[in-house]
């Protein structure tokens, strides 16, 4: 037997362990382990058998590294059969996450039983799979149909506590030593004769299942799955589970596996989850760079980003002083802080004891001797850079040595801030989404001069409070923020061209956007970017630019907020609708400009927005701004809502062909003029020589 899995026999108990770090997943040699090991404990002396986990968690899946490799006996599903018709009852001992693939070896053991801190899921909608090792056939059996749907179409995990009453569990492990709980659990089980439960032997009540339920759960997950097969197919697997026998439950299970295996969404969705992981990790750092203990967090400024960021630390018990320049500013930012929990309080997704917990972690002060001790700044106020400079002065004269002080800028010189301190090598950027407590993407802005320990603990800190993070160099708007400037360009332009907003929103919702550039703006507010650019000189002064946001501010239509924008909206839902006002004014526009309106296909909108964003994604990856093409990825999927379906852009310009890229590209220069159009030196050479942003990026690191 290898050392990744054990068997040894402790009294009349056989203790089957799987150790695999770093999650223990079902690699080749841990599924021939388990085999053996089962195998072996068939002919002992055990009267049964307990399956556990050394490390920090239990079997936290499939092993992704494998998919898409030729198959290595034994599969899942052989060692699964082994599993549940072994003659000795086995018992599977939960700690940590119980995932995918590790949850459906412990739904072929007879009894589950789990740490309280324990959490179950099956997440392979997020790899854009479904469960294919029978949890699809299993889990309704224990749970109901309605459960199962939920958990398996959303992916989400599931608390063990919770687990246990839906009946996923069977038993929830006081004792601190899970292993000797289990042992005791299964002793306890064979002296009481328990039966050996095997989920196969039971079946789904098809009443349970109203008329209509899989149609109307079909439609329900089309809306939200933004062009993914994974939930369909999901929902045709439950409906197996009630309609057929197990084994050829099983079998269509399978069957779909198979088919999303071999999708392109798929292989998209789990270039993603590398590409997440890796984000995180910073080239030329050493994997044992010291990091600094951050115990507690000031941010300064208390509007919505900074409550915002506020939340984020005291969401995972850190406590935070919200720093604002008067009292009333103060009690304002701390007013929605309280009113956002009272919110998810209120949607039943925080208990009020919780929440009075991490409201007693925030407090607020207007001087800052009160943040001389905190281990990190987060400043966060207006994008102002002399205000900027003016605050880190005097975060230098007041912070302990050593403190981390960060900016949220979104656009500004980390440089420049950081030069405003004697203490360059201490300042870092901390680029957070709005809202900053939902949004996961968080951009880690490397200054010229900040220190690597500082680094190293601001990408750890921003794991810790649950965001993404992705490392950038300093440049007018980093990685995300710089790339989208063609994209929003060129949803105005095609207004001028003939389409409507709509037209240009919904073109690029069809693709998988969560919501279209114009509806964006309208949501962030028109006048916004109206200001930045007037702020922006370097802008080539041609009228055409930006020309349909600017006309709307004129109109006083500065989106959502004054109701109207690109869209009209609904008062009361804030539903968007379309506003013939607007279509006239572009009409108009048109006119005067001496533009031929036209129809534009979907995939001419698709080229015109995208392609920018992939262009300049090409010269920030060539000027080391981004490290990898992975990491615009990352940005783009967590912070911009790209679909994860379609791998983010850089992914999809390498499937489609950075030639076909390349050649649009100069179309549109032809078309449009060089101001607007002109591929990236690095794209060029690419496409000429045939490869990918990935090869070249393989190529770049031996
Ligand atoms: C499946 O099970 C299909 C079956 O239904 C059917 C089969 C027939 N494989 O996230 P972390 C690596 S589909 C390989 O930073 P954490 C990860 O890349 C699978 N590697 O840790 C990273 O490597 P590195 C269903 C994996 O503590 C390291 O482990 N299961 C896998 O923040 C640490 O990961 C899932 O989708 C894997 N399955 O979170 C679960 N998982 O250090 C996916 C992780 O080189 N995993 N790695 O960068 C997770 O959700 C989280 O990793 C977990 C730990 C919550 C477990």
């Amino acid at each position: 037997m290898s050392d990744i899995v054990t068997y040894e026999l402790q009294g009349n108990i056989g203790i089957i362990r799987v150790n695999s770090p770093p999650v223990n997943a079902l690699s080749q040699a841990v599924r021939q382990g388990l085999l053996d090991a089962i195998t072996t404990a068939q002919a002992d002396a055990s009267d049964a058998v307990v399956l556990s986990c050394e490390g920090r968690t239990f079997i936290a899946g499939a092993d992704i590294t494998e998919f898409g490799k030729p198959r290595r006996e034994p599969m899942l599903p052989q060692v699964l059969d082994a599993l549940e018709n072994s003659s000795k009852l086995v018992v599977a001992a939960i700690h940590g996450t119980a995932f995918g693939g590790g949850f459906e070896v412990s739904l072929a053991c007879h009894y589950r039983c789990a740490l309280a801190s324990a959490q179950v899921g099956l997440p392979e909608v997020k790899l854009g799979l479904l469960p294919g090792a029978g949890g699809t056939q299993r889990t309704p059996r224990l749970s109901g149909v309605k459960f199962a749907l939920d958990m398996i179409a959303s992916g989400n995990p599931v608390a063990a506590v919770r687990a246990r009453e839906v009946g996923l569990l069977d038993a929830i492990i006081e004792d601190k030593d899970l292993l000797v709980g289990a042992m005791a659990y299964a002793k306890q089980l064979v002296e009481s004769g328990a039966p050996m439960k095997r989920i196969r032997d039971l079946s789904v009540d098809p009443q349970s299942v109203e008329p209509g339920f899989f149609e109307e759960a079909r439609k329900k997950l089309a809306a939200r799955a933004r062009g993914q097969i994974a939930p369909d197919r999901i929902v045709s697997c439950i409906e197996a589970a009630v309609a057929m026998p197990m084994d050829e439950g099983l079998l269509r299970e399978r069957e779909l596996f198979i088919e999303l295996m071999q999708s392109p969404e798929s292989a998209a969705m789990r270039h993603i989850f590398f590409a997440e992981r890796q984000a995180a990790k910073i080239k030329d750092l050493p994997k044992d760079t010291p990091t600094r203990n951050i115990n507690s967090v000031a941010i300064i400024g208390g509007g919505t980003m900074g409550g915002g960021i506020a939340m984020c630390f005291a969401n995972v018990g850190i406590p935070v002083v919200l720093v604002e320049i008067d009292d009333e500013s103060l009690q304002r930012g701390l007013g929605i802080i309280r009113k956002n929990y009272n919110i998810t309080m209120q949607k039943g997704k925080l208990t009020e004891d919780k929440m009075a917990q991490r409201l007693a972690l925030i407090s607020g002060s207007t001087d800052y001797a009160d943040i001389a001790e905190v281990d990190l700044v987060i400043e966060a106020v207006f994008e102002n850079l002399e205000l900027k400079k003016e605050i880190f002065a005097k975060l230098d004269s007041n912070c302990k040595p050593g403190a981390i002080l960060a900016t949220n800028t979104s656009y500004q010189d980390v440089d420049a801030i950081a030069a405003a301190t004697s203490r360059p090598q201490d300042v870092v950027g901390m680029h957070f989404f709005s809202p900053a407590n939902v949004m996961r993407l968080l951009e880690v802005v490397r200054g010229e001069k900040s220190a690597d320990d500082v680094l190293a603990t601001t990408m750890r800190i921003g794991k810790k409070i649950g965001k993404v993070c992705a490392l950038s160099r300093v440049c007018y708007g980093f990685i995300g923020n710089r790339m989208l400037g063609g994209y929003a360009r060129e949803a105005q332009m095609l207004l001028l061209d003939g389409c409507t907003p709509q037209q240009v929103d919904s073109a690029l919702e069809r693709f998988g956007m969560a919501m279209g550039p114009l509806a964006m703006g309208d949501l962030a507010g028109l006048d916004v970017g109206y200001k930045a650019r007037q702020a922006r000189k370097e802008l080539t002064d041609d009228p055409k630019l930006f020309r349909m946001g600017t006309r709307l501010v004129e109109m006083g239509r500065y989106g959502q907020k004054t109701g109207s924008g690109f869209y009209k909206y609904d008062p009361e839902t804030r539903r968007r609708m379309p506003d013939p006002e607007v279509d006239t004014m572009i009409r108009r526009e048109a006119e005067k400009f001496e533009v031929q309106q036209r129809e534009v296909s979907d995939e001419e909108i698709h080229a015109r927005c995208f392609f920018p964003l992939i262009n300049e994604g090409a010269r920030i990856l060539e000027e080391g701004i981004a490290q990898r093409p992975s990491d615009i990825d990352t940005v783009y999927v967590f912070g911009y809502a790209f679909p994860a379906a379609k791998g983010g852009p850089m992914y999809y310009a390498d499937q489609i062909g950075l030639d076909r890229v390349y050649a649009s590209i100069c179309e549109f220069r032809d078309r449009y003029g060089a101001d607007y159009w002109q591929p990236a030196p690095l794209l060029e050479r690419l496409a000429g020589e045939g490869k990918t942003f990935a090869q070249w990026d393989a190529e770049r690191n031996g």
